[in-house]
């Protein structure tokens, strides 16, 4: 079989990018090791960035996203248990975020796909990359207990943190930084309204960071601090419930509506890049080459703007027969990748408890949140960087 790019894996990176380059004329065929329902069973992000959301319009699938997606104009910080708006479209000319689940987003482009009879192979196994460094590289995977490969012009390693595509560049070609948290994420899903409706809470209290989202007015998302060694099962819904009213305000406490956890699940943070992200004919985009720790709800919106980059560069190479683009792309990306992950890594450290944080530190922290909360300067970088980043800084 042939066909122009080949993307490994089927979460929002590989599919976005299948959905644009399909809206360009250009072949591709998009490989899954999971089945569908698997992809669509992780619960991951919930903001998306107006870059992330204009991309989904570009490729024709924004309707439900418009539809069902909640506007946010503000954040809100919660710490001495005081809360504080940062009223972020009034500090950025009137740029918002939309909560919209990243399940939701990956079924529509799942949809998109199957309705335009796009190729997707799911179950694919054993996927494996060949002569990338070249001009002709292929890619063999394994179904129905045959091996299939494919001749393809270039290769998308949108295959996320665990997948083959990184895996596959010759360890002397590839840089690695990384900085692993000392704690996780407990998170839970609930069909309950969300508390704050129309503002993401974060909150730094003495006993951890809590953050309080939503996927729709009548589905809320919360997560709480938890240390590296805690297990989901030491959690029951109750347990959980009382430590997230322990570490908000006591207004905001009053009015948390609980209900039985759809969804729990405790995730490792982490900040993680790969350089470069072209190798050859092979490119990465999403998690495939970086990671951020959740806090900033920058890890989704990076893999869209990895996208936005490699799409225009493909379609670039195919219509003017440049490979200005393609010559471009890692730099492109990872100018975005690094201020992104500076600002998760900013913002990990403002709001969560580190074990080894003494008085001193501490007292600092606090300082940094009594100036921030009190600063335009400062409130608007939070801002700016929160809403994202223009896509050609
Ligand atoms: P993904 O990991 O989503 O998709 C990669 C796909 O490749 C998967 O479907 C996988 O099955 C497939 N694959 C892997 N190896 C393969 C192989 N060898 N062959 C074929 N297919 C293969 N981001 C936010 O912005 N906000 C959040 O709140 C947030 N919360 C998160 C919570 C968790 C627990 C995790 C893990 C991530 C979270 N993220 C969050 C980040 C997350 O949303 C990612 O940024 C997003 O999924 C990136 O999408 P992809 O790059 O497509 O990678
Ligand atoms: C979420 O809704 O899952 C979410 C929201 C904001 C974040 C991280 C996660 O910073």
């Amino acid at each position: 079989m042939r066909t122009q790019v080949a993307i490994i894996g089927a979460g929002p990176s590989g599919l976005l990018l299948g959905q644009l380059l399909h809206k360009a004329g250009i072949d591709n065929i998009i490989l899954e090791r999971q089945t569908g329902d698997y992809v669509l069973g992780r619960i991951r992000a919930g903001i998306l960035e107006q870059v992330t959301v204009d991309l989904l319009e570009e490729a024709g699938v924004a309707d439900r996203l418009h539809a069902e997606g909640t506007v946010h104009h503000s954040i809100e910080l919660v710490f001495n248990r005081t809360r504080h708006p940062i009223l972020v479209d009034q500090l950025t000319g009137g740029k918002v975020v939309t909560a919209y689940g990243q399940t939701e987003m990956t079924r529509d482009l799942m949809d998109a796909r199957a309705a335009a009879g796009l190729p997707t192979v799911y179950e694919a196994a054993n996927v494996s990359l060949h002569d990338f460094d070249g001009k002709t590289p292929r890619v063999r995977y394994e179904k129905d207990g045959r091996t299939h490969e494919i001749e393809c012009d270039f290769i998308a390693g949108c295959d996320g943190f665990h997948g083959v595509s990184r895996q596959s560049v010759p360890q002397g070609a590839i840089r690695e930084y990384e900085k692993v948290y000392p704690f996780g994420w407990l998170g839970v899903l609930s069909d309950t309204p969300p508390v704050s409706p129309h503002a993401i809470v974060y909150g730094n209290s003495e006993r951890g960071f809590s953050l309080c989202s939503m996927r729709s007015l009548t589905r809320s998302r919360y997560y709480v601090q938890v240390p590296l060694t805690d297990k989901v099962e030491a959690w029951s819904d109750e347990r959980f419930w009382d430590e997230l009213r322990l570490r908000l305000d006591p207004d905001l406490a009053s009015r948390i509506v609980t209900g039985p956890s759809i969804e729990k699940s405790i995730a490792p943070l982490r900040s993680f890049v790969a350089e470069p992200m072209r190798f050859g004919r092979l490119f990465l985009a999403g998690d495939a080459s970086h990671i951020v720790p959740p806090t900033g709800a920058k890890g989704l919106n990076l893999a869209a703007s990895d996208v936005k980059y490699l799409s225009s560069a493909l379609v670039e190479y195919y219509r003017e027969k440049s490979e200005a683009g393609i010559d471009t792309y890692s730099d492109r990306c990872l100018r975005r990748v690094w201020k992104a992950e500076r600002f998760s890594w900013w913002l990990t450290t403002l709001m969560h408890r580190f074990p080894d944080t003494e008085g001193f530190g501490q007292k600092v922290q606090d300082a940094e949140l009594d100036y921030l909360v009190h600063s335009k300067a400062m409130s608007t970088a939070l801002a700016e960087n929160y809403v994202g980043l223009p896509l050609e800084l």
